[in-house]
């Protein structure tokens, strides 16, 4: 098996710079010979410059959305790339940069399996549309233009107009939720998104909750997934180098035993690791947050499976 690995320098879908230094670090950590450890093969296409440099000259702001221009061209670029890895019958696994690229990792990957399911790991809900953003950064937003949820006809749907809604809302569930803005409440009620959030987590527990959500997305473990884990669904103390921490987020052990449920699944096809930012916190919160970053990563490549 190979594990085709996609780098994504790239900060624009929110304001902090220094999330594009993630993948660098997490490579530099000695991610890649960590996989080659395990017994894959590694793929990593291509260097860490590329989506610094094409950054639009000028890029105002469309309706309240920043970086539009800039966002969509990086995350069709990153499109490109993960396709390329799925449709080779590698894994594709992404390192970002913040979690607005996974507009692009996920048309990439369900362009080649256009049945998989998508498990969403954060403490965000990241569905807002360009009417209902607030802020008016874009890593809050991918989920929106992948479930085809904007509003039709404006100059956000045409600044991504090569974005087709590739994932039905009955195909995507949420683990880790606890910071989520209303307008995003009543998109995930009236379109039934399965969600649970760190009440459920507590409620029930890790485990329960891990089956309950492949069990509504894949009930007989046989469609692909792809899991876009945002490092900040981990409790800050945990994962402190993120740009939007929340308290009361998942533990080392429950970030790392949805991963490893769901490498015992056999069908993960496509991972994203994002939002970890090396710029944030002293040199201590930023090496535990790369060093958790890259053990997740191992998770959901087997690594704990006896
Ligand atoms: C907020 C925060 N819902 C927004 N989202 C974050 O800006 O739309 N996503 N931090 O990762
Ligand atoms: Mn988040
Ligand atoms: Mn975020
Ligand atoms: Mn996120």
């Amino acid at each position: 098996q190979t594990i085709g690995i996609t780098c994504v320098p790239f900060s624009g879908g929110q304001p902090k710079g220094g999330v594009d230094d993630g993948p660098v670090e997490m490579i530099r950590f000695g991610l890649v010979d960590q996989i080659e450890g395990m017994g894959y093969q590694v793929d990593i296409s291509e260097g860490m410059d590329k989506y610094r440099t094409m950054q639009p000259a000028s890029d105002p702001a469309v309706g309240k959305l920043k970086n539009a221009r800039y966002v969509s061209m990086a995350a069709r670029r990153v499109s490109e790339q993960v396709r390329a890895h799925c449709a080779k019958g590698s894994l594709a696994l992404t390192l970002g940069g913040d979690h607005s690229i996974a507009m692009g990792t996920l048309a990439g990957s369900t362009a080649v399996y256009p049945d998989l399911c998508v498990l969403w790991i954060d403490a965000h809900a990241d569905i807002n549309t360009p009417a209902t953003t607030d802020s008016g950064n874009l890593h809050g937003c991918p989920l929106s233009f992948l479930l085809g949820l904007c509003e039709p006809d404006t100059p956000a749907t045409q600044v991504f107009d090569w974005i087709k809604p590739c994932i039905r809302a009955d195909s995507l569930v949420y683990i880790g939720l606890r910071d989520v803005d209303s307008g995003e409440k009543a998109l995930l009620r009236k379109h039934g998104i399965k969600a649970f959030s760190m009440h459920d987590v507590d409620r029930h527990g890790i485990g329960r909750v891990v089956e309950m959500a492949l069990d509504h997305v894949n009930k007989d473990r046989s469609r692909p997934v792809h899991m876009s884990f945002d490092v900040d669904a981990l409790d800050p103390s945990v994962a402190p180098a993120t740009g939007t921490p929340v308290r009361g987020g998942l533990t080392f052990r429950e970030g790392h035993y949805i991963c490893e449920a769901v490498a015992e699944t056999g069908c993960l096809v496509a991972m994203d690791l994002v939002e970890v930012n090396p710029a944030l916190g002293d040199p201590e919160s930023l090496r535990q947050t790369v060093a958790v970053g890259c053990s997740l990563v191992r998770c959901s490549l087997g690594e704990t499976l006896l």
